[in-house]
């Protein structure tokens, strides 16, 4: 815990509690420094790519290499583990192998992903998408924060220069292996009274944005009938979504955020936003959510007088990790429990292109994206030697 505890202060949130750390941001950037001198401390090199990720290299950078870590932000008023565990257990792990007198057979690399969560631009996981081609850069760099910073000026803020976004084969083909540690974000382990588990899927999920718009005006002197006012239809969907979620096994439906635009109290909005996230097991049973609480939201918008526009701002298939490093890894580590998960990772986009795994840490509250959030020393500490047991089994001497 020692390396978490080292960042507890970093980006702390007294109004939501938990932490707010965000791509690019001052707490961010700080979390970016205290890694690369850790990493440097340790004899990594490290160094950043063109999309704002984060390589620390032990030894020669190189094409197959085995990599490990996660990512640095969080979202708003989020837990101490979701993202930094990752990188501070590769970091432990690193420790660990040196302290067997274990050194790579192949080129090895600790990656911190930037943006994963989306929390300041929108689209999560933004560092590995545009790593991989995922997201179109244009489009990246257009992506502005709700102060609106464009991610282009946020990125060139912290040195990084925006018109390198894009995909990025070299950087994708030195990823022989990946595999990053994640607090879990559910109780599974701990209905399993197991520390350590390893991944074998993730829900399909994505987000959508509902602008409703209406007649701003003021809420005294407008008389209930001659008002256009969108935050009805707004509030019409929250219910809808969670009504009509439930016509499909097993998926989930959320809006975490609604922004009424200017959002005076004595003010009728002129528009509001509803973000949704929708997951479920695939893509039919995902956009067949979507697609029937964007039907609700149509009649209601219609029969309120307000316009509706829906923009679709990220989606992520259905992962399932490569089953046979999942099989290598649970075995490896002496048959551990193999889970499920709904929540997306760099893991999962990486998935779609290099052989991927995760391993989970038992969180015994189950709870993740908010201040109770957490996972033991001992936990954390068995999920760093399974780390380093994984790590010494990808990247020693072919056997
Ligand atoms: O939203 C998610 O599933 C992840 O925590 N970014
Ligand atoms: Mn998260
Ligand atoms: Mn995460």
């Amino acid at each position: 815990m020692t390396l978490l505890d080292d960042i507890a202060g970093v980006g702390t949130d007294p109004a939501r509690g938990g932490y707010s750390r965000h791509g690019f941001d001052t707490a961010e950037l700080e979390l970016r420094e205290w890694f690369s001198a850790e990493a440097t401390r340790r004899g990594l090199d490290v160094t950043g790519d063109r999309n704002g990720n984060l390589w620390a290299w032990w030894g020669e950078p190189g094409d197959g290499a085995v990599v490990t870590g996660s990512h640095l932000d969080s979202v708003p008023g989020g837990g101490a583990f979701d993202g930094p565990l990752g990188v501070t257990s590769a970091l432990e792990a690193v420790d660990l192998l040196r302290s067997r007198g274990f050194r790579p057979a192949k080129p090895f690399a600790v990656v911190v992903f930037a943006e994963e969560e989306g929390g300041r631009f929108g689209v999560p996981c933004l560092g590995s998408r545009l790593l991989t081609g995922a997201l179109d850069p244009d489009r990246a760099r257009r992506l502005t924060d709700p102060a609106g910073t464009t991610l282009a000026d946020a990125a060139r803020a912290a040195g990084i220069d925006p018109a390198g976004f894009g995909a990025d084969p070299a950087a994708l083909a030195r990823i022989g292996v990946f595999v990053e540690l994640h607090v879990e974000q559910g109780r599974g382990l701990v209905d399993l009274a197991a520390p350590v588990g390893v991944a074998d899927s993730i829900l399909a999920h994505g987000r959508w944005r509902f602008s409703l718009s209406g007649q701003g005006n003021h809420a005294g002197t407008t008389l209930m009938a001659d008002r256009v006012d969108p935050m009805l239809p707004a509030a019409r969907l929250v219910l809808d979504a969670n009504r009509l979620v439930s016509d499909v096994e097993g998926a989930r439906a959320t809006v975490g955020r609604i922004v009424p635009t200017p959002g005076g109290t004595n003010v009728i909005a002129s528009t509001v936003d509803v973000w949704l996230d929708v997951r479920a097991d695939d893509d039919e049973r995902t956009r067949a959510v979507v697609d029937a609480i964007t039907a609700a939201a149509a009649d209601t918008a219609r029969g309120s007088g307000c316009g509706l526009t829906v923009t679709e701002e990220s989606y992520s298939t259905a992962v399932t990790f490569d089953a046979a490093l999942r099989d290598r890894l649970a075995a490896g580590l002496g048959g551990v429990p193999v889970l499920p998960t709904g929540a997306g990772h760099d893991a999962g986009v990486l998935a779609a292109h290099v052989p991927t795994a995760m391993l989970f840490v038992r969180n015994p509250t189950g709870i993740s994206h908010a201040p109770a959030e957490h996972a033991e020393p001992g936990d954390c500490a068995a999920g760093a030697v399974a780390l380093a047991d994984v790590l010494a089994d990808l990247a020693g001497p072919a056997s």
